[in-house]
């Protein structure tokens, strides 16, 4: 009987036609699919039915395969048969503009791509595979960060990839409006696009399609002459790869269908799955509508407290400000040092608030007056306890806290003024001066003592956490004196990591820092290293408008370390007038304090030694990120990861996770502990 059975199975099994077989499947949204859709790496079906490919974290690859192969072709010299698919996706990137690599449509003869790479090379491939006609690889890919071979296409773009990651083809990703106008589409914008490729068997073409909505253009936006045959095997697995490089994307896919020799079905965006926090458009719609009748009336109320308060208009000084250290101005003078905030006066808007600059009426000395709005009364509170300690650190290379004033919800604190502005103007501006090698080696060499200082040599241990050429101030002789110590900490919650938001400086973040949320000594000298590397090569840790091989510093630093050019990469503009060894020095260290594990960096007393000349700069150096993840050639292994939450957003010059002003009340309620006791360590 099962004898019977098994006869008449293998009889049907091989008389069936290749095309009658499991060749059609449509998802909308995959939480039925779970058995018939492989994941591997940091692919998941989270709980809506949406295959997650990849979160944002820094080189990650993610798959998602139809678990059963597919027959492409009838004998091993057949033509493939013509095939169609639809799927909808939704990229949303860490940074807001910035992508961190992309997803692609895999078809491919094994759907175990553990030795893939991520990056550039999307969890297909590695460096030792790309272009070997054995691959029997076809992707069609929607990338988000520029190609190396076609500098001419934008970050956002499609490709048509065989066995290789250098594109067949590559097309700005754009669709045509039912007039046929061409329009552009970011790939990255959060929002889902609906994606069709198809492939004609007797013409030899492919052709792909992307739609914000679900109705499908009649024109391509790629069309490729391309015989796959060749290319596919008679069994073949289809599914999806996606990848992050040091910028992260979550890559989710929402839908697909797929088809052999025929149109698949068409998926519509009303039944697949949203992902978390959109809404439907009418209901947001109705919500906004609310919510702005509500943000109205709020504004109308706050307007006439406001109006209130104005009539009022008077300073209150609550008995525990009286008890702060260090001086404490009153409103009128500031305001009237500083002519009353005029712009004029202004002499830079930072991350946390503007600067301006002040005539100081009773000691007739020039001040920098600091204005931060915060309208939690315990916050500042806690805060201006701790201006209390840092009005007590004095140091030549910090910019010493000459006093604060409280003002209703405004902080005004009072520096040392200092005359010729921030390092990073004369790095990056378009400056008359030219910082020569000596005074960048001075100013290096400052900052390194101030932050010794700082973590070691004060009572008790205070961790900057916002190190950056924008926070290295010069005095009259153009001493590098840190500024806005501690600041960064006003704008950061409790030690909750569930509830962290990091704040800090993109290309500055040590990578630890979003995972753990604390920022520490080792966060700092990270962020000294990416300093360093700026001081030598006059360029910014992250360089958007760079070459994707040159846009992370540090990558680019090792790169030409390896290779023995780190010459290369010292400032053009000092035209080789640099002492080599001290530049050799400085870049060695710099590579060390990047590195990616908190410990492998060294201590700031340690980086005082080395640049002092007192011992020398270990021989070998480590890789600044770990091995081994992305290690291949060419491979743009950034060396930082940039945490977790999808809501970071561009501020003038500072990335603050989160929206800092809508976050205010949340914030103030957590403790500000700026300074961690020493014996606490
Ligand atoms: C999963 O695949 C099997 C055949 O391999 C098929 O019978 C079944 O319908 C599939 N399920 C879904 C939800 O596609
Ligand atoms: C992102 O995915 C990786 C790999 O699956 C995982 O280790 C990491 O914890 C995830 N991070 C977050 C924030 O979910
Ligand atoms: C395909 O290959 C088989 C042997 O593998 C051969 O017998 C057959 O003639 C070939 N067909 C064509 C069309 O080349
Ligand atoms: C690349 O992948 C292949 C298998 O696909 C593996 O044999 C090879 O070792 C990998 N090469 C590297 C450099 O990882
Ligand atoms: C291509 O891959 C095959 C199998 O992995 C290998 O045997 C062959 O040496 C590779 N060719 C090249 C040029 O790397
Ligand atoms: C394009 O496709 C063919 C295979 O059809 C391949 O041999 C060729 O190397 C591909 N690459 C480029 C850059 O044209
Ligand atoms: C592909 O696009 C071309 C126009 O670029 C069109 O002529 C052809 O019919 C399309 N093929 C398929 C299978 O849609
Ligand atoms: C390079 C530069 O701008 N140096 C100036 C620094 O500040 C002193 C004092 O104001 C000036 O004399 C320098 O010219």
């Amino acid at each position: 009987m099962v004898n019977l059975l098994i006869l008449f199975c293998s009889f049907f099994f091989l008389s069936t036609p290749a095309s009658s077989q499991q060749d059609e499947f449509i998802y909308n949204g995959f939480n039925e699919a779970r058995t018939n859709i492989s994941l591997t790496e940091a692919a998941e079906i989270e709980k809506n039915g949406i295959i997650r490919l990849t979160n944002e974290t820094s080189r990650l690859m993610g798959h998602a395969f139809y678990t059963s192969p597919l027959r492409f072709k009838t004998s091993s010299n057949g033509s493939a048969f013509s095939f169609s698919t639809c799927f909808a996706f939704v990229i949303v990137p860490e940074y807001q503009k910035l992508g961190g690599h992309g997803l692609a449509f895999t078809i491919s003869s094994s759907r175990d791509l553990k030795s893939a790479l991520p990056s550039q090379y999307l969890g297909l491939l590695n460096s030792s595979e790309v272009g070997n006609f054995s691959n029997h690889l076809f992707a069609v890919e929607l990338d988000t960060v520029q190609d190396f071979e076609f500098k001419d296409i934008n970050d956002n773009h499609i490709a048509i990839d065989i066995n290789s990651l250098v594109s067949n083809m590559s097309v700005a990703a754009a669709y045509f409006t039912d007039d046929l106008k061409k329009q552009d589409l970011n790939l990255k914008s959060g929002k889902p696009i609906m994606v069709w490729i198809e492939y004609d068997s007797a013409a030899s073409f492919v052709n792909v399609t992307i739609s914000p909505s679900s109705s499908k253009s009649k024109l391509p936006i790629l069309s490729l002459h391309l015989d796959l045959s060749p290319v596919l095997r008679e069994k073949m697995y289809v599914g999806f790869s996606a990848s992050t490089g040091l910028l992260a994307s979550s890559h989710y896919l929402l839908g697909w269908s797929f088809k052999m020799n025929g149109a698949s079905k068409s998926l519509s965006m009303k039944s697949l799955p949203l992902l978390p926090g959109t809404k439907k458009r009418r209901t947001g719609l109705i919500v906004g509508i609310s919510v702005s009748s509500f943000v109205f009336l709020i504004s109308i109320i706050l307007v006439a407290i406001y109006l209130i308060r104005k009539i009022k208009n008077r300073e209150v000084i609550e008995d525990w400000e009286l008890d702060v250290g260090p001086q404490r101005y009153s409103y009128q003078e500031l305001k009237k040092a500083t002519k009353g905030f005029k712009d004029s006066e202004l002499l830079g808007v930072g991350g946390f608030g503007r600067v301006y600059k002040g005539m100081l009426q009773k000691s007739k000395t020039q001040a920098a007056v600091k204005r931060i709005s915060h309208d939690s009364k315990q916050g500042l509170r806690e805060f201006l306890s701790e201006v209390a300690s840092m009005g007590r650190l004095r140091h030549r290379n910090l910019v010493q806290l000459l006093g604060w004033c409280r003002f209703r919800g405004d902080l005004l604190l009072v520096y040392d003024f200092m005359p010729n502005g921030s390092l990073d103007r004369f790095l990056f501006d378009e400056t008359e001066t030219i910082l020569s090698w000596e005074e960048r080696f001075k100013i290096i060499k400052g900052i390194a003592s101030g932050l010794l200082y700082l973590h070691e040599e004060f009572e008790q241990i205070v961790i900057h956490r916002d190190v950056k050429a924008s926070n290295v101030l010069l005095d009259g002789e153009l001493n590098g004196r840190l500024g806005d110590f501690g600041l960064a900490r006003l704008y950061e919650p409790g030690a909750n990591p569930s509830t962290t938001r990091v704040v800090g400086t993109l290309g500055y973040l040590a990578p630890e820092l979003p995972r753990t949320g604390k920022a520490s000594t080792k966060s700092d000298v990270f962020a000294f290293g990416a300093l360093l590397l700026e001081v030598v090569c006059g360029r910014r840790p992250i360089e958007p408008k760079a070459g994707p091989e040159e846009l992370v510093l540090v990558d680019w630093v090792w790169d030409k370390w390896k290779d023995g050019n780190a010459l290369d990469v010292v400032d053009p503009k000092l035209r080789g007038d640099f002492n080599e060894i001290e530049v050799i020095m400085v870049l060695k260290l710099g590579l060390m304090c990047s590195n990616n594990v908190p410990l492998a960096r060294p201590s700031m007393r340690q980086v005082v030694r080395y640049l002092a000349g007192e011992v020398v700069v270990p021989e070998d150096l480590k890789v600044p990120y770990e091995e081994g993840e992305g290690a291949g050639e060419g491979g743009n292994r950034y060396g930082n990861s940039y945490g977790t939450s999808s809501s970071f957003e561009r501020g003038s010059d500072s990335f603050t996770r989160g929206d800092v002003d809508a976050n205010f009340a949340s914030i103030s309620t957590s403790p500000f502990s700026l300074l961690y006791r020493r014996d606490a360590r």
